[in-house]
């Protein structure tokens, strides 16, 4: 089996990065800073028409969307136990959680980042506003869950559900109401970005505005 991720720090293809450096899967990774417009180049576009990150070559196909890029390899990846295996009792709270993250919050952070280039700048206050309510209100639910005290989202164990959720908490770091403010989704903040792979793969894409603060 053979990986090269195609990423931009901090972007989509941030859960991705992290799964792979936490179950220790060997991949290449390639730099497309999406700030410098590199995801426009037309050898990028081959591998992502819609000139996106993330693009996982598996076996030298690219494959898109971050949420299936992580289904795929916790599938492929059994041993790393980073998702319920299929007939547990926690799978069917996987897939749930997996698809709201997908569904629900990703447009919704896309909406809130790209309005006024996605659609017309003219209505990308409204758009932006109705954005901000469904992340606010998905933090909402993801805190709820967590009020029992667990430390992961699912099963009592780490998966790719919290490699996805901790991405998308950090995208809301300079948001009105940052993910940081609700009481459970701190606490989960701060065990998940203490984890070893979670600061090994900020440092490979260079990235120090989202972490613990030294103790
Ligand atoms: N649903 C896609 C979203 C991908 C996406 O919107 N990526 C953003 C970065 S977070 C991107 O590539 N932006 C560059 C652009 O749209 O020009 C996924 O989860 O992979």
């Amino acid at each position: 089996m053979t990986y090269a991720l195609y990423y931009s720090p901090g972007a989509a293809s941030m859960a991705v990065h992290w799964m792979l450096i936490e179950a220790q899967i060997p991949f290449e990774a390639r730099l497309i800073n999406i700030d410098e417009g590199a995801q426009h180049d037309p050898e990028y576009r081959r591998l992502n028409p819609a000139g996106r990150v993330p693009t996982l070559i598996v076996d030298g196909v690219p494959r898109h969307e971050s949420t299936a890029l992580l289904m795929l390899l916790a599938e492929r990846h059994p041993a790393a136990g980073l998702a319920p295996a299929p007939g547990s009792p926690e799978r069917a709270e996987w897939l749930e959680l997996m698809v709201f993250m997908a569904n629900t919050v990703l447009p919704a952070m896309r909406d809130w980042f790209y309005a006024g280039e996605d659609g017309d700048p003219a209505g990308a206050e409204a758009v932006q506003a109705l954005a901000r309510r469904r992340i606010e209100q998905s933090w909402d639910r993801l805190d709820a869950l967590l009020a029992d005290g667990r430390a992961y989202l699912v099963g009592g164990k780490l998966s790719t559900a919290d490699f996805l959720a901790v991405m998308l908490m950090r995208w809301s770091r300079n948001m009105p109401r940052k993910a940081l403010a609700w009481p459970h989704l701190a606490v989960y903040i701060g065990k998940l970005r203490a984890l070893p792979s979670f600061i090994e793969l900020n440092v490979r894409e260079g990235l120090s505005d989202w972490s613990n603060p030294a103790s």
